[in-house]
């Protein structure tokens, strides 16, 4: 009645507590295969943490009219020059779309359609990404702090994982020189 609730709060020390809420990460032993130099890979902690999604997932998954929304904090790092990245997907209901927004630290959003052309954009606080369906999408870190970024997509899209997993992204995100350069 005259009662003002506190709100979700959506940022890293304080997330989005409670019912429907998932925290999954990500840590270099998950991410075998995704980046191209596996001596680097190898030499390195496998229990580094590359990333971490907090999610608000208030439909059961699959439901359709439904929205979901998740903030994803990338470390910085590198494997061999390759940015930390996430592992990169299609939707599995493939014409689904998606919103990111930057809100800490700088990255790079880099979008590959089904013929794998590879297009990009540059991720900043308050940078604004809309995400067409049929697009495969994956985020790098390529600056010297956490990044995070919120996303929103429907509860009916699904991640389609096996295609990255099987034949990657048709370009990398490689640090020459301290330059990002998408290669
Ligand atoms: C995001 C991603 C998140 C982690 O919420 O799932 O950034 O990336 P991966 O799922 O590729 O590991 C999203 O795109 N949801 O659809
Ligand atoms: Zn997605």
């Amino acid at each position: 009645d005259t009662i003002i609730n506190e709100p979700k709060r959506v940022f890293r020390d304080d997330h989005l507590g409670g019912e429907g809420v998932d925290k999954s990460i990500r840590k270099l032993k998950d991410l075998r295969g995704i980046f191209k130099d596996e001596r680097a890979f190898e030499n390195m902690d496998p229990e580094t943490l590359v990333y971490e999604v907090i999610s608000y997932l208030p439909v059961k998954e699959g439901t359709q009219g439904g929205v979901y929304f998740g903030v994803t904090s990338i470390f910085p790092g590198s494997v061999g020059g390759e940015y930390f990245m996430t592992k990169g997907h299609f939707h599995a209901m493939i014409d689904r779309t998606e919103f990111y927004w930057g809100i800490k630290g700088e990255g790079v959003l880099i979008l590959m359609d089904e013929q794998r052309r590879v297009w990009a954009e540059k991720m900043f606080p308050g940078s604004f990404h809309y995400i067409p369906g049929r697009v495969a999408h994956r985020v790098a870190n390529t600056g010297k702090e956490l990044l995070s970024f919120a996303a929103s997509w429907p509860s009916d899209a699904g991640h389609n994982y096996e295609e990255i997993a099987r034949n990657g992204f048709a370009k990398r995100l490689i640090d020459i020189n301290g330059v990002a350069s998408l290669i």
